[in-house]
């Protein structure tokens, strides 16, 4: 991202940034985050209204239609905008907005054809990018459970499908078998480990997939990433207060949405980590996630939904390792890298937190039973 901000200038993104000013003037835009697909950056502005405001470049080889996320976005937030005016909760609970450019518009393209847009910032709040004790976890759930409930009565068709096949694991698994043959990877020990951990998994795959053909699991709006950063929390009272990140909302499986909270929030030693005998799934922080978000999300799920929640806890670990290692296979074209092994490395990081996921089942499954 350090490189993308060079290259692109420091003043050239203020001149962007200020397409969107619609208050004030843009005095400064700095790198934000750490995402791994869109530029993401934070603008300050002069006015004491709105300090602060989120400019992204949206990455067009993985989203290949811009235009319907930014429907998407505003169908959403328009939506629970008036749910919570109809029915005020009580506490603070904001969603981002779009803003819109001086010409009205919901994005700006550059003269290299590059696709901006502009979020407001949740101002008097931040983000983490590792737990830091079971009262942040109970949150991190709550967050998650209160963006579902807030969307459970819109209904799924009323999105567009923004990234196709996004969290179906047997196309990732399918990709990965054509890249496979193709890679000019040489072989090595952790290559190897990779290679076998995902032949050994090729059937578990299609759960998910399966359980949703045959009627078990109903197709739903779900947020597509809410990874422990993407939730953000009020600095004073240190209570959950938004869900950011809304690139991937579109009709999914809220199955996805639980396994992917649960795999970033039950890991202490993060996504990046290469001291790869440190990681394991934290059962008392998914105890904690689960708590937050049932105590919210209870209303609208059905037996089926907890009788697949183990198994989308491992599935979607087990499928951000497939799609890292197969993107290393592929030479690193999907995901920003810092080196050439990076995604071999976060690979691994995702294959041993599905390792220590599958020796606790038990217990895992103990805990969404006594939680019913
Ligand atoms: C990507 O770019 P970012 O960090 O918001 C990815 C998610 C992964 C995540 C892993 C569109 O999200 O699916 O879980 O990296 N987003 C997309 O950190 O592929
Ligand atoms: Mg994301």
């Amino acid at each position: 991202m350090i490189e993308e901000f060079n290259t692109q200038g420091a003043e050239n993104l203020v001149a962007i940034a200020n397409q969107f000013a619609q208050l004030g003037k843009v005095t400064s835009v700095k790198a934000f985050g750490s995402g791994n697909i869109n530029d993401t950056f934070l603008a300050t502005l002069d006015s004491p209204k709105e300090q602060h405001f989120v400019l992204q470049r949206i990455n067009t080889q993985v989203f290949r239609q811009p235009q319907l996320i930014m429907q998407n976005m505003r169908t959403l937030t328009e939506h629970v905008q008036k749910r919570l005016q109809d029915t005020p909760l009580n506490r603070r609970w904001e969603v981002p907005r779009v803003l819109l450019t001086k010409n009205a518009q919901d994005h700006w393209k550059d003269a290299d054809g590059s696709f901006w847009r502009a979020i407001s910032f949740i101002q008097g709040s931040q983000s983490f990018d590792s737990m830091r004790d079971r009262s942040h976890a109970k949150e991190i759930g709550y967050a998650l459970g209160m963006f579902h409930n807030l969307i459970s009565d819109l209904p799924a068709e009323k999105l567009a499908d923004t990234l196709k096949g996004f969290h179906i694991t047997p196309f990732y698994l399918q990709h990965y078998q054509e890249v496979l043959p193709k890679t000019s990877v040489s072989q090595s020990f952790e290559v190897n480990y990779c290679l076998q951990f995902v032949s050994d998994r090729q059937a578990f795959a299609h759960i998910l997939e399966n359980a949703k053909s045959e009627g078990k699991l109903p197709l739903r709006l779900m947020h597509g990433d809410p990874k422990i950063n993407n939730v953000m929390f009020d600095i004073v009272t240190q209570q959950a207060v938004s869900v950011i990140d809304l690139d991937t909302v579109k009709p999914g499986l809220v199955h996805y949405d639980i396994g992917d909270c649960l795999r970033s929030g039950c890991n202490p030693a993060g996504e990046e980590t290469e001291n790869w005998e440190s990681i394991y799934f934290d059962t008392d922080l998914c105890q904690e996630i689960l708590q937050g978000y049932l105590a919210v999300a209870k209303a609208f799920l059905t037996e089926n939904d907890y009788a697949y929640i183990y198994d989308a806890i491992r599935l979607i670990t087990f499928e951000l390792g497939l799609r890292f290692f197969a993107d290393y296979l592929a030479g690193n074209v999907y995901f920003k890298v810092k080196h050439p092994e990076h995604n071999l490395a976060r690979a691994i990081v995702q294959f041993k937190l599905t390792e220590s996921i599958e020796s606790q089942e038990t217990q895992i499954r103990k805990i969404i039973q006594d939680m019913k």
